[in-house]
């Protein structure tokens, strides 16, 4: 309902939009439209009540509420459902449990910080309020267990497209699960799956942008290494638009994964890669080795020519390509 209210008021602009006609469109009382203003109101909506004609949205809060994400939303599922929290743990343990408890597929956990943010192998990620966008999608797809780990590629070219539509930003996408933007950090994706032998009970796609998070406020260990989208933009940048961006991107990739395979997604990826063509180190849970990064093949894995000219293919690890002049250390 709140959602449509500020639809409405949107549409109306400068002019103000009465309680009456308010209360016509929506098929509720005068005094219902009322509570709901003195609501958005309470949730930071500057709404200017203009006597004797009704009621002009000023300006929306700087936050991630659902009402603000839909009315930017275009997909035709995903995100229909949102569960917004100022704050938690990780969005991605949060949608674990809802996904545990049967929520619907293509809910969408946000969250404006996250005092426990996770990346891969149990590092954190820093998750400060309202500057970046950390939130986790929920999936039951009908593909085996062991094509999950392309939706991290799926949601990496979901996210670079978005971003990239921003004039001045050019981003890129480091196997398996990292953005860069001007060789920094910009956007990590930590996927976890549930699943029994066989079939995927639901998959988390957990996202974190760094859109706006100002320089001062990053920890000294990863000051030199991440970036915000808001630090290449030439142009505003805001959190909401970005986000329902990637949603809708994640929809359209994964209806093109249902109806035609992975094949299509992966052909997308290797555009937008900055891996593939560079040196490489690889960082595996059995070896350390250097080699030339040629391909992703058919199941999402890097493809490493190896210095010896025999060929790896890593599952697992952490991959740091070379800078260009080749003689710097890995990055
Ligand atoms: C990742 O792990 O890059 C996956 C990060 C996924 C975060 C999202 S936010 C929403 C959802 N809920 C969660 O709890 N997680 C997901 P990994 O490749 O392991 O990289 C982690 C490393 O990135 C850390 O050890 C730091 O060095 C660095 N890092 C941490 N926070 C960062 C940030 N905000 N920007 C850039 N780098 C960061």
């Amino acid at each position: 309902m709140r959602g449509r209210i500020l639809e409405i008021l949107r549409a109306g602009g400068a002019e103000p939009v009465s309680g009456e006609e308010l209360s016509k469109r929506l098929e509720v009382s005068r005094t219902a439209v009322w509570k709901h203003i003195q609501a958005l109101k309470a949730e930071g909506y500057d709404i200017e009540s203009v006597p004797k004609k009704g009621y002009v949205l000023k300006a929306a809060p700087d936050r991630l509420k659902p009402a603000e994400i839909i009315t930017h939303l275009k997909t035709k599922w995903l995100g229909h459902s949102i569960h917004y929290v100022e704050s938690v743990d990780s969005t991605n343990n949060l949608a674990k449990r809802l996904a545990e408890e049967g929520c619907d597929n293509g809910l969408v956990v946000v969250s404006e910080e996250q005092k426990g943010g996770k990346g891969r192998l149990s590092r954190g990620w820093f998750s400060p309020f309202a500057c970046g966008n950390w939130f986790s999608v929920v999936l039951k797809p009908p593909f085996l267990p062991q094509e999950a780990s392309k939706c991290t590629l799926l949601a990496a070219v979901a996210v670079v497209k978005a971003v990239n539509k921003y004039k001045g930003v050019n981003a890129a996408i480091k196997w398996p699960n990292d953005i860069l933007l001007n060789g920094k950090k910009l956007v990590g994706i930590l996927t976890e799956m549930s699943a029994e032998f066989g079939k995927i009970n639901y998959i988390v796609i957990g996202i974190g942008i760094n859109v706006n998070v100002p320089h001062s406020i990053v920890p000294d260990d990863i000051k030199d290494c991440a970036v915000s989208v808001a630090d290449a933009a030439a142009e505003p940048v805001e959190r909401v638009q970005i986000l329902a961006d990637v949603l809708d991107n994640l929809e359209e990739l994964y209806e093109s994964v249902l109806q035609n395979g992975f094949a299509p997604v992966l052909a997308e990826w290797r555009k937008y890669s900055c891996t593939l063509g560079q040196q490489v180190k690889v960082i595996a849970p059995d070896e350390t080795y250097c080699g030339l990064a040629v391909d992703i093949d058919e199941d999402g894995l890097l493809v490493v020519k190896k210095e010896d000219g025999t060929t790896e293919k890593v599952i697992a690890g952490d991959v740091s390509i070379r800078p260009a002049a080749g003689t710097g250390k890995y990055a």
